[in-house]
């Protein structure tokens, strides 16, 4: 499983690379400052790392064993450095204690690190991914015992993920450019709601679907995102209703693309089935545009849909995405779920969609320059202005210092 992980990242890299150097290419022929932009050494990385986590260290060279230590990621700068500590075992009395600083590039991750407690003398080096998802994994070495040893093996964060630099809260009241349901004429209900989540503290939940068997739900964005550039979709999901871990195919992922010019609907199709889901916690489904996908819908025309994604001729753009709950069959009837921490990557940014019952303003700044806009109050309400938005935090928020700003129940 790790092994598939890492295969998978590797897929990302060698695509990063790639689409790195088609944009050297068409930087020569664009002014200067894109130079800057394709050709600079600096740390570009749509990771922000900083947080706590639990990562498992498997020795696979020279001891053995799997180690679960917790670690915190601190003061990430904008050239991607940052500062790592962490110990053994993971939210335990430490035995083992380690510090030192790290980079992201990318989605390369490194880090380099001294023991303070446990092992005197050891340094230990870090190197691996981010994934589309936010977990990390790689390999590790260091040097124990006494600064002379060998040893190494493999990590993988279990606990926390990277969030993304660009991260955009959807609600009811301000949907991203999400739809909901676009098709009236199969709809299930949903809502909002702080009952579950797997980022923030809200998600999307997708009502019991119905006995009619057209009945399901869609949850679309518009990209319009050239191929060329579109990297994963990443979304975590979470069983509900009479669902059990059998109905993780009925959360599922279409890609919808079409041809340089084309007026179709759509050309080509791709379409993603999770493999596993479980109906207690919310599980990530990843998907390259380099994997094969579950099928593929190809218009009766001419033009053959390549095998993948990645392979649709020049010029196609991904024309929108849509998330669903369902197959539209009679046994979907009372199959419920969650949705959350939506990550699109393309054109080397990934854009984190977290779904939320509320978006509170937590300053008075906030609210300003437009940005009250994308912000409601603790029931899901848009605000009418800014000045709206900046009393309701004055009043609401600020004032009443016992005040319920909506995270908990009374
Ligand atoms: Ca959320």
């Amino acid at each position: 499983m790790q092994y598939e992980i890492y295969k998978g990242v590797r897929k990302i890299r060698s695509k990063l690379d790639l689409s790195k150097t088609l944009m050297a290419l068409v930087a020569l022929a664009l002014p200067a400052v894109m130079f800057v932009t394709a050709g600079g050494a600096s740390a570009a990385t749509p990771w922000n790392l900083n947080g706590s986590y639990e990562i498992a260290f498997t020795c696979t060279s020279g001891c053995s064993g799997t180690y679960t230590h917790d670690a915190t990621i601190s003061s990430q700068d904008s050239a991607g450095s940052f500062n790592i500590a962490g110990g053994y075992p993971a939210g335990g009395s430490h035995t083992f204690e380690w510090s030192g600083t790290g980079n992201v590039s990318g989605n390369a991750v490194t880090t380099s690190v001294n023991y303070s407690l446990g092992a005197d003398s050891t340094h230990m080096n870090m190197a691996g991914n981010v994934a589309p998802s936010g977990t990390m994994s790689g390999t590790w070495t260091d040097n124990y015992p006494d600064g002379i040893g060998s040893r190494g093996g493999t990590w993988a964060t279990t606990s926390g993920t990277a969030s993304t630099t660009n991260t955009k809260v959807v609600t009811a009241a301000n949907t991203q450019g999400w739809v909901f349901n676009p098709d009236p004429t199969n709809a299930t209900p949903y809502n909002f709601t702080e009952n579950q989540y797997s980022i923030g503290d809200g998600s999307l939940y997708v009502q019991p679907i119905g006995s009619t068997a057209a009945h399901k739900f869609i949850a679309a964005k518009t990209l319009g995102t050239p191929v060329s550039t579109f990297e994963s979709v990443a979304y975590d999901f979470l069983i509900a209703g009479n669902g059990t871990v059998a109905d993780a195919d009925q959360f599922y992922l279409n890609v919808y693309t079409k041809l340089a010019g084309s007026t179709n609907y759509y050309d080509c199709r791709y379409d993603y089935v999770p493999a596993t889901g479980s109906a207690t916690n919310f599980t990530t489904a990843t998907f390259n545009s380099t994997d094969a996908p579950s099928a593929i819908a190809d218009r009766p025309d001419t033009f053959s849909c390549p095998a993948t994604l990645s392979g649709m001729p020049a010029g196609s753009t991904v024309d929108f995405i849509a998330l669903n709950v369902g197959d539209t069959s009679a046994s979907d009837t009372g199959l419920a779920g969650y949705f959350d921490n939506v990550v699109i990557n393309a054109a080397d940014v990934a854009t984190t969609y977290d779904f939320e019952l509320t978006n509170e303003p937590s300053s008075k700044d906030d609210c300003k320059k437009h940005g009250w806009m994308n912000l409601t109050d603790n029931e899901g309400n848009p605000f009418k202005n800014q000045g709206q938005c900046v009393s309701y935090f004055n009043h609401q928020l600020h004032g009443h210092p016992g005040h319920d700003h909506g995270h908990q129940s009374n």
